[in-house]
């Protein structure tokens, strides 16, 4: 249930109006709009007397959500959340953000190759795995906290912020530690709930992947999780998902782009490598998601993809990422975006 409150109405109003809902059993979440106020009340509502708040003089409407999330929901937070990175750069609203890198960290040289590669290019983020959840056993399984700190080291020295994969809650001190700016949960913890509260209690920007198999209404519960420990700074990467096509790695959602931006108002952006796990594929379906109106992309990024450690043949060469940025510097303007 959300009440949204009249402009202009005293905050002792409603304050009172939240501390007589939080005796009725439910919490109550607040959203400050640029001009209206919304209450957000979650838990069991059936208590609630909607007529007598519905009387209440600065109450404008009461609203019955059908959605089982609410922070996470467009109802609760009519504009777009704009998500602030710790170097001032934002995501979400006009801009569009190029996150780009290898698919997992292997030397220091590549690192600080790739880094500087994107520093020139304008990616605004860099990523690279460090702990690699990996279908199998026996595959590379990243460098773990050595990889952390040359990607950490790499990214700093151009001065980008970094994205990378989080696998497990007790490796978090480590994350904070190096100051990562953006905190992943890959498809396959989109559901660790341990994880995702875990993540929660902090204040990084995390960045949560759709699972394999999610609706999106699994998905956003996912991210109200996260939201409900107090940290609003998600953002929402959809990356492909499981169905019966084996022609490509998985199968890009980008109708999930447009239901995600009119059920929530959280920055949502496209990764068309894992979607496709072909290099080929790569810049086009990264230009049909900004045209479909993400907040932008992740791609995978590889000085010499044939030697990768990891996802390879879904890497594109720093030329073609070169390519694929100017490319989006035509594309932004006419989709009303700035890059
Ligand atoms: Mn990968």
């Amino acid at each position: 249930m959300i009440i949204v409150i009249k402009e202009g109405t005293e905050a002792e109003k409603m304050e009172a109006l939240q501390e007589e809902l939080r005796t009725q059993g439910v919490e109550v979440d607040v959203s400050r709009g640029k001009r209206k106020t919304l209450l957000g009340l979650i838990g069991n509502t059936s208590r609630i007397n909607q007529s007598h708040v519905k009387s209440l003089d600065f109450v404008e409407q009461v609203i019955r959500i059908d959605e089982p999330y609410t922070r996470a929901s467009r109802a609760f937070h009519p504009e777009d959340t704009v998500v602030t990175l710790a170097n001032g750069t934002q995501i979400g609203g006009k801009k569009l953000t190029v996150m780009a890198g290898p698919c997992s960290v292997e030397t220091p040289e590549q690192m600080t190759t790739l880094a500087a590669h994107m520093r020139k290019t304008g990616a605004a983020v860099m990523r690279g795995g460090a702990f690699k959840p990996r279908t199998s056993p026996y595959s590379f399984q990243g460098l773990k906290e050595t990889g952390l700190e040359m990607l950490c080291r790499a990214a700093r020295k151009e001065k980008l912020p970094v994205v990378t994969e989080i696998m497990s809650a007790d490796k978090l001190d480590v994350f904070l530690q190096q100051e990562v700016d953006i905190i992943q949960i890959g498809a396959r913890n989109m559901q660790n709930f341990e994880l995702l509260r875990a993540v929660g209690k902090t204040r990084k920007p995390i960045l949560l992947k759709r699972g394999l198999s999610a609706t999106i209404e699994e998905w956003l519960m996912a991210a109200e999780y996260i939201m409900a420990g107090g940290n609003p700074n998600v953002i929402l990467c959809e990356r492909g998902i499981r169905t019966y096509e084996t022609y490509t790695r998985n199968t890009l959602d980008l109708s999930a782009v447009l239901a995600v931006k009119r059920q929530s108002h959280l920055p949502i952006i496209v990764d068309p490598s894992h979607a496709t796990g072909k290099r080929w594929m790569v810049p086009a379906l990264a230009k049909a998601a900004i045209v479909a109106g993400a907040d932008g992309i992740m791609v995978e990024v590889h000085n010499n993809p044939s030697e990768a450690l990891c996802d390879g043949e879904e890497s594109i060469t720093p030329d073609m990422f070169d390519e694929l940025m100017q490319s989006l510097r035509q594309l932004a303007p006419i989709c009303g975006r700035e890059l």
